[in-house]
């Protein structure tokens, strides 16, 4: 089977070949704003019109919520879709394919669950990327909630005192620890401007950045406890590029060693790699 796998973040849209389970051809486009689904549509598929005749179904992993209705977002700050936006439907009446369309960390939860080391039941899969994404598998199923809202753990309140959030609150984990959340820290801390590749490399001789990087896997680690606290979960998959990037997930682990034994969790970096929301979008139709 052949499926089109799109992959929609905050940035940018990753296009996938995906045959018989594995990426065969792969391309990145910048999300674009627009004014209609129609015009979305199109321009992801004016990119990969190549794959089109080969391809028997279409999966759509997206940032935001994403229910029958189609993408909303939570923090709109990092996603400007007009709502509703029934990317689902749009693509389903032009391709004639059928397509599958889920929350982007959901999605990846179900592939990393899929390709998990040890038979464990309990997961959670974080995207630590332009937000704080999640997604859970308790029992061996995909838990998305009444309203396919659960695993939004990035809007967990970590510090009622903390830094106001794109989605109303005040101190969620995504406010202080996302690629975002680092990016404005750095900007506040450092005075020279430096992106976020620039500031994993300089951490090692320079305290602010490090102080900035160690801010973010703190909160991610009060997270997996919390998670761990009111789940009581096998593992946790990490991703994203924040969750990804060189020594991270190390010192989310350090802060977890520091906590009583039962809130500790294995953490494990997600076998989908960067492309884990992608592989995800693709595995829709594995059940
Ligand atoms: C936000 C939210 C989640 C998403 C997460 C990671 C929006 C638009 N998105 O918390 O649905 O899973 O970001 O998204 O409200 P990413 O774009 O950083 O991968
Ligand atoms: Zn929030």
């Amino acid at each position: 089977m052949n499926v089109l796998a799109i992959d929609i973040g905050g940035t940018k849209v990753a296009l996938g070949l995906v045959s018989n389970g594995k990426l065969s051809d792969r391309k990145q486009i910048p999300t674009i704003n627009v004014t209609s689904v129609n015009q979305f549509a199109n321009h992801i598929l004016k990119h990969c019109q190549s794959w089109l005749a080969d391809v028997d179904r279409i999966g759509i992993s997206s940032t935001g919520l994403v229910t029958e209705h189609g993408i909303s977002a939570i923090n709109p700050e990092t996603l400007a879709f007009p709502t509703p936006f029934p990317l689902h439907t749009e693509m389903e009446k032009l391709t004639g394919k059928p397509v599958a369309m889920l929350n982007d960390a959901q999605a990846a939860a179900w592939y990393e669950y899929l390709h998990l080391a040890e038979q464990e039941k309990n997961m959670a899969y974080i995207t630590v990327s332009t937000g704080v994404g999640g997604g859970l598998v308790i029992d061996g199923k995909l838990h998305r909630g009444q309203t396919n809202f659960a695993g939004h753990i990035g809007h967990v309140v970590i510090d009622p005192n903390g830094p106001i959030c794109g989605c109303g609150q005040q101190g969620c984990v995504e406010a202080v620890a996302s690629g975002t959340a680092i990016n404005k820290y750095a900007t506040q801390t450092i005075t020279t401007p430096i992106n976020n590749i620039e500031l994993f490399d300089q951490a090692h001789q320079n305290p602010d950045a490090e102080r900035v990087i160690q801010q973010s896997a703190q909160a991610i680690a009060t997270l997996c406890c919390n998670l761990k606290a009111s789940l009581d979960l096998d593992v946790i998959v990490i991703g994203g590029g924040i969750g990804l990037a060189k020594g991270y997930l190390a010192r989310v682990i350090l802060h977890i060693e520091k906590r009583p034994l039962p809130f500790q969790i294995k953490l494990v970096p997600a076998k989908g790699n960067y492309d884990a929301c992608l592989l995800g979008a693709a595995y829709l139709f594995e059940h």
